[in-house]
């Protein structure tokens, strides 16, 4: 299987990438982000519980996140992979992905980490915050405290895949097409 985490802080285009990752790698597409706000429109418990921090800018507690991705691994039995968009966000997501996919004798493959200027970042979530109608995404505050949350809380992840020799930083500055390819680039020498 190829299982490849797609990281890189708020706006450094996760979501945006992975469209295209799945079409040519034929993956399963699993964006925590997306999930959350499926259940916040359906106004189930989970999506109720999940936009008091998702409205802030805060992580979703580790306990809820991590027992959805697990659901959602376990309805793809034939999957030849996924790319995990979005998650793990903390070492204890992390810690968590490994154990739910050696169960699955399996293993994440290669992290795709996207950097871009904070500056930039700041200006791609604004321009989506006019059209995407995403609370997160309108308020410049909300915008700045997600990406302290990233730096102080989900950083640190790259300390655990850079560990297991799984890290690839790759530039996300860039036209979307450029950064495909610089993305393919890492993923087809694993
Ligand atoms: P996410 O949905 O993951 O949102 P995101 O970090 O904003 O990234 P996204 O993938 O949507 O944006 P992209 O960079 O592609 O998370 C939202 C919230 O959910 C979190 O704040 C948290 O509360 C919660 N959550 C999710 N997962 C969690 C977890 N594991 N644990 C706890 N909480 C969790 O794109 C941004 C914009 O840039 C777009 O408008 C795009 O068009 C544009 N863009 C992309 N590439 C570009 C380029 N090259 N040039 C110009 N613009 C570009």
């Amino acid at each position: 299987m190829l299982n490849v985490v797609l990281f890189g802080p708020p706006g450094a285009g996760k979501g945006t990438q992975a469209v295209n990752l799945i079409e040519k790698y034929k993956l399963v597409h699993l964006s925590t982000g997306d999930i959350l706000r499926g259940e916040l429109a359906a106004k189930s418990p989970l999506g109720l519980e999940a936009k008091k921090f998702m409205d802030k800018g805060e992580l979703v507690p580790d306990e809820v996140v991590i027992g959805m991705i697990e659901g959602k691994i376990d309805q793809q039995a034939g999957a030849k992979g996924f790319i995990f968009d979005g998650f793990p966000r903390t070492k204890a997501q992390a810690g968590a992905l490994d154990k739910m996919l050696s169960k699955k004798n399996t293993a994440i493959s290669i992290m795709v980490a996207l950097e871009v200027e904070k500056q930039e970042l700041v200006n791609r979530l604004m321009g989506r915050g006019k059209v995407s109608g995403r609370a997160d995404d309108q308020d410049i505050n909300v915008i700045e405290n997600r990406i302290a949350v990233y730096n102080r809380e989900t950083a640190p992840v790259i300390d655990y895949y850079s560990a297991q020799g799984k890290f690839k930083p790759v530039n996300g500055m860039g036209t979307i097409d450029e950064i495909f390819g610089r993305l393919c680039g890492e993923i087809d020498k694993v």
